[in-house]
């Protein structure tokens, strides 16, 4: 196995304040799920973790991009039933990189709210969009798989 094909491939968690980015890393890493609210930009190996504010105010937004250039693929999330807190619209044109959805904490909501989520979703210019529940592990590893498979080279 070459170099290139060991490194794992990096993403930066984007979206607002409690949508629940730090707890779908803990599900995917496999981690006992507990709250740590985000201080800082976190770097691990495989994800870059964004606190929420730097989506709720604009004048952050661009911590947001200047730590996206180091990731592969940007991640979008938004959670279900939050029909308050949206992403910026098309905030994908800002990365030229491939920019994934996530919805978070779809355990016991409706599919209204989820679809809610999911236009906001999409509204931001995600392409491919993963329903999740870091709290039941629902999605996590089609998620897991998404990221593995997507195809990186039209960027
Ligand atoms: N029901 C439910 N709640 C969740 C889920 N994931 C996270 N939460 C809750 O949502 C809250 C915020 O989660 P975090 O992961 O800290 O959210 P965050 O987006 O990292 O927040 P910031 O660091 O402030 O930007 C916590 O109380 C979590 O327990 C989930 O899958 N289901
Ligand atoms: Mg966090």
């Amino acid at each position: 196995m070459s170099e290139e094909q060991k490194k794992p491939r990096k993403i930066i968690l984007m979206g607002r304040s409690r949508v629940g980015k730090t707890t779908l890393l803990q599900a995917m890493h496999n981690e006992v799920i507990e709250y740590k609210k985000t201080q800082e930009i976190i770097v691990h190996d495989d994800a870059i973790d964004t606190p929420g504010e730097y989506i709720d105010q604009s004048s952050l937004w661009r911590a947001c991009i200047i730590a996206a250039c180091d990731a592969d693929i940007v991640v979008l999330v938004h959670d279900a039933g939050n029909t308050m807190g949206r992403l910026p619209q098309m905030f994908s044109m800002t990365f030229a990189k491939p920019t994934i959805g996530v919805i978070t904490k779809i355990d016991g909501k409706t599919e209204e709210e989820i679809e809610i989520a999911e236009n906001f979703l999409k509204m931001s210019g995600a392409s491919k969009i993963v329903r999740t529940s870091a709290y039941d592990h629902e999605g996590i590893q089609e998620l897991i798989d998404l990221i593995e498979n997507l195809d990186l080279s039209d960027y």
